[in-house]
C-alpha cells in the first residue's frame, strides 16, 4: 500500500506536462502518457519513480469532486478537482458583476464547498459594494473585506484559508493573484514555476496554478472568468445555488414547480420581495433559460 502522504497534488498543467506537489518530496514535475489527457488541476495522483528529471503518473485518485463551467459556446470545461472552499473576490473595480456571483455560488453549493464572498481594494471607495453584499450575508456566506495593496485585514483571509483547498474565483482584475501574492510574502509558501517561458503577462493569470500555503492548506489561482454558465442539465437543480428558495419550496402549492412565473407561487412571490432577492432570483431565470 502506498503510504498517505506520498499522494500528490496536481498544481500545474501545461499541455502533457505538469507539476504536482507533496509533503516528502515537495515539487516534481511529470510527463503524462495520452490515456491521462483528462488530468485536472487540484487531482491527487501517485507518481512512478522519476526517469530523469520527470516522473510518470500511477494513478489518478478518485476526486472527492469536480468544478465545471460551460464557455458560451457551450463547451464544459473543467475549473479544478478537490476544492473544499470557493473564494468568491470582487471589487469596487473593475465594476461588479453581480450574476456572476450568483452562478459563482451556483457551481460552488453544486459541489458541496464552503462558499466566502471577499471585497478587495477596501483602499478604494467600497462601501456600496458592501452594502449591496449585505443579503447575501443573510443568506449564510461570509463576507471579508481586505486591500492587498494596503495591507488590511489579512487575518480575516488567512482564517477563511486555514487546512482548506480553496479556489480564488471572478472577474479579470480584482486582484485574485495580488492576493496570492500577499499571502505568499509573509508565509514563505512553497512555489515553484514549471517553466519560465509559460508566464505570458506580468498581470492577467492564464492557467490555474495551486500555491502551498501549507501541508493541509491549497490556495488556487484562477485566470478572470465572466462568460461562463454552470454545467447543470437539470433544470430542477438550479436551485441548489439559491438557498432562499430551498427554505421556502414546501409552501409552493404546485408540483415540480420551477418558481419562474406560475401565478401565486409562494417561492417566487416571496423572492420579489426585496431588491436584492428579486435581482437573485432574475438571474436564476436567466440560468434556467440557458439551459435547453
Ligand atoms: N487599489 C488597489 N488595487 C489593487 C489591490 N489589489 C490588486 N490591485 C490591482 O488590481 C489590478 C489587478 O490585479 P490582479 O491581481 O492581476 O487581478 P486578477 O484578479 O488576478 O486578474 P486576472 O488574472 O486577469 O483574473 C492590479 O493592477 C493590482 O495592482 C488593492 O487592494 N487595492
Ligand atoms: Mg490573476
Ligand atoms: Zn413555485
Amino acid at each position: 500500500m502506498t503510504a498517505p502522504n506520498k499522494i500528490s497534488i496536481v498544481t500545474e498543467l501545461y499541455g502533457n506536462r505538469g507539476l504536482c506537489w507533496n509533503t516528502i518530496d515537495g515539487f516534481q514535475s511529470f510527463i503524462l502518457i495520452q490515456k491521462q489527457s483528462n488530468l485536472v488541476i487540484g487531482d491527487r495522483v501517485i507518481c512512478n519513480e522519476l526517469i530523469s528529471d520527470d516522473c510518470t503518473i500511477q494513478k489518478i485518485l478518485d476526486q472527492d469532486n469536480s468544478l465545471k463551467k460551460m464557455g458560451s459556446n457551450g463547451v464544459t470545461q473543467n475549473i479544478a478537482n478537490n476544492v473544499s472552499n470557493v473564494v468568491i473576490v470582487l471589487s469596487s473595480q473593475p465594476k461588479p458583476n453581480l450574476f456572476l456571483l450568483d452562478k459563482l455560488i451556483l457551481i460552488a453549493e453544486t459541489n458541496q464547498c464552503n462558499v466566502n464572498i471577499v471585497i478587495n481594494k477596501s483602499d478604494l471607495d467600497h462601501v456600496s459594494l458592501k452594502e449591496s453584499l449585505n443579503y447575501y450575508l443573510d443568506l449564510g456566506y461570509p463576507i471579508s473585506v481586505v486591500s492587498a495593496k494596503e495591507n488590511i485585514n489579512k487575518d480575516s483571509l488567512l482564517d477563511i484559508l486555514k487546512n482548506e483547498s480553496s479556489i480564488l474565483l471572478g472577474q479579470s482584475g480584482v486582484g485574485k493573484s495580488t492576493l496570492i501574492n500577499w499571502l505568499l510574502k509573509e508565509q514563505t509558501i512553497k512555489t515553484n514555476t514549471l517553466s519560465e517561458k509559460n508566464r505570458r503577462g506580468r498581470h492577467t493569470t492564464t492557467t490555474t496554478k495551486v500555491h502551498i500555503m501549507g501541508d493541509h492548506t491549497f490556495l488556487f489561482d484562477t485566470p478572470g472568468m465572466e462568460n461562463l454558465y454552470p454545467d447543470i442539465s437539470n433544470k430542477h437543480h438550479i436551485q441548489n445555488g439559491f438557498v432562499e428558495m430551498l427554505s421556502t419550496r414546501n409552501d409552493c402549492k404546485y408540483r415540480d414547480c420551477l418558481h419562474v412565473n406560475e401565478p401565486q407561487c409562494s417561492v417566487k412571490d416571496s423572492m420579489l420581495n426585496s431588491e436584492s432577492s428579486k435581482r437573485r432570483h432574475t438571474h436564476y431565470v436567466k440560468i434556467l433559460e440557458s439551459i435547453s
